[in-house]
C-alpha cells in the first residue's frame, strides 16, 4: 500500500446499536443507557498542564463507547469488546495494586466516584474503545471519561467538573499515570467546529473557533504506530524535571517563569525543559490570536516551531514523529508537530486540502524506506464532548 492506513471513527448511532445488542446477549437485558467520550488531539500546547500554562486541543470523532446496566447486588463487571477476558469485582476492594490493564481505568474511575461521595451502584458495563490505543489520542481519559457517565451518578449542572476530578484521580492513583488533566476535560466539555483553550494557571476555558477549511486546508492526523505508555516512567521524568526547573527559579509552576530567568538557569536539563514550557506557552496565545483572525498559515508556523521545542528542548520526539513532521512540510503542508505525551503516537499535519493525497503519500514512502510499519490516518473534524446516546 502507498497511503496511511486510514483509522474510521464509524457511525456513533450504529456504534451504539450495536454494542446495546453485545450487551443484551450478554446480560439478557437492554442496557440502561449507551454512553460515548471522545479522544482528542492537542493542537498545541504541549506538556503544558500540569506546568500551569495553556493548552488547545480539540476533540476527535473516534470515541470510546459504553453500555451500562444497573444491577441489583454491588458487583461490577466490566467486558471489553476489545479483550477476552470479563472482570467482576467489588468497588471497596479496588486499590492501586489489585487491578491493572483498561479495567483499572474503569474500576479506578468507578472508586474515585465513590471517594467523591457519589452513590455508584453495582454495574455491568460493556465497552467498545474506538480510539486507537497507544497512539497519542487519549484512550484512556475516552474511556474513563464514557465510564464517568455510565457510573449512574445523578446529574446536575456542575456534575461534569467533578466526573473529570474523578477521571483524573483514577489515573493519577490507581493507574499510576501522572497526567495533568487536558485530556479528561476536553473529553467532557469539547464543542463540534472548535478547540477548546484551557488555562491551567486559571482553570479558565474558552471556545476558539477551529475551521481549517475555511482556509482551503486539513488537518491530517498521521498514527505513527509506535506505541507509547504514559505510566512507564518517560512522562513522569519530564513531570519532575518540570518541578526541579520550577523549584530552582522559585516559581509555582513552570509557566510563570520569565524568559531571562530561564536562559540564566545553570544546569542544561532544566534549562531545556523550562524553555520549552515559557515558549510553548507563548505560542498557544499566538496560535489563538491567528485563528480569531483566521490565519492558518501562522497557525502552521506555530506547529512546526512546537515541534522544534518538544525535540529539542522537551526532548520527548522519536525518529517516527521526526520523520513524519519533516515529509509533511517537505511535501507541501503549512505546519507539523507531534501531539499528545510523546515518545510514539501521532503528528498533526495542517496541509492544504489539494496536497493531502500528496502528503500521506510521501510520509507512507519515507516509513517503506526505512522499513518501518505504515502509520495509520485519521480524519479529525473537531466534534463533541461526551454524551447519552441511547
Ligand atoms: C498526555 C497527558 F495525559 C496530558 O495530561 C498532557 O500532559 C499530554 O500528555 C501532553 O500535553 O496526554
Amino acid at each position: 500500500p502507498t497511503r496511511p492506513l486510514p483509522v474510521e471513527p464509524g457511525d456513533p448511532q450504529q456504534i451504539a446499536q450495536a454494542l446495546s445488542t453485545a450487551f443484551a446477549a450478554e446480560h439478557d437485558r437492554s442496557p440502561d443507557g449507551v454512553y460515548a467520550a471522545p479522544g482528542r488531539v492537542n493542537l498545541i500546547g504541549e506538556h503544558l498542564d500540569y506546568n500551569g500554562g495553556r493548552v488547545l486541543p480539540i476533540a476527535l470523532p473516534h470515541a470510546c463507547y459504553v453500555a451500562s446496566g444497573l444491577r441489583e447486588d454491588d458487583l461490577v463487571t466490566v467486558r471489553s469488546l476489545q479483550a477476552d477476558e470479563v472482570w467482576e469485582g467489588r468497588l471497596d476492594e479496588v486499590t492501586p495494586s489489585s487491578v491493572t490493564g483498561f479495567v483499572a481505568y474503569v474500576a479506578g474511575v468507578l472508586w474515585a466516584l465513590r471517594e467523591d461521595g457519589f452513590d455508584v451502584p453495582g454495574l455491568d458495563l460493556v465497552i467498545d474503545g474506538r480510539v486507537p490505543l497507544g497512539a497519542g489520542l487519549s484512550s484512556s481519559a475516552a474511556l474513563e471519561v464514557s465510564v464517568a457517565l455510565a457510573a449512574g451518578v445523578p446529574r446536575s449542572p456542575d456534575v461534569r467538573e467533578r466526573l473529570v476530578s474523578a477521571c483524573m484521580r483514577a489515573e493519577n492513583d490507581i493507574v499510576g499515570a501522572p497526567t495533568g488533566g487536558m485530556d479528561q476535560a476536553i473529553a467532557a466539555f469539547a464543542t463540534p467546529d472548535h478547540a477548546l483553550l484551557i488555562d491551567f494557571a486559571t482553570r479558565e476555558r474558552r471556545d476558539v473557533p477551529w475551521d481549517p477549511a475555511s482556509a482551503g486546508m486539513s488537518l491530517l492526523v498521521l498514527d505513527t504506530r509506535v506505541q507509547h505508555s504514559l505510566s512507564d516512567g518517560s512522562y513522569g521524568d519530564r513531570r519532575s524535571e518540570s518541578s526541579a526547573a520550577a523549584e530552582a527559579l522559585g516559581v509555582g509552576s513552570l509557566a510563570e517563569a520569565s524568559r531571562d530567568a530561564v536562559e540564566a538557569l545553570d544546569d542544561d536539563t532544566l534549562r531545556r525543559r523550562a524553555r520549552h514550557v515559557v515558549t510553548e506557552d507563548a505560542r498557544v496565545g499566538a496560535a489563538v490570536d491567528a485563528l480569531e483572525a483566521g490565519d492558518y498559515t501562522t497557525v502552521g508556523t506555530l506547529f512546526t516551531a512546537s515541534h522544534a521545542s518538544m525535540r529539542d528542548d522537551y526532548q520527548i520526539s522519536c525518529d517516527e514523529l521526526d520523520v513524519v513532521v519533516e515529509t509533511a512540510l517537505a511535501a507541501g503542508a503549512v505546519g507539523a508537530r507531534m501531539t499528545g505525551g510523546g515518545f510514539g503516537g501521532s503528528a498533526i499535519a495542517l496541509v492544504p486540502s489539494d496536497r493531502l493525497g500528496l502528503v500521506e503519500r510521501a510520509v507512507a514512502a519515507a516509513f517503506a524506506d526505512r522499513g518501518w510499519d505504515l502509520p495509520a490516518v485519521l480524519e479529525a473534524p473537531a466534534s463533541g464532548a461526551a454524551d447519552r446516546l441511547r
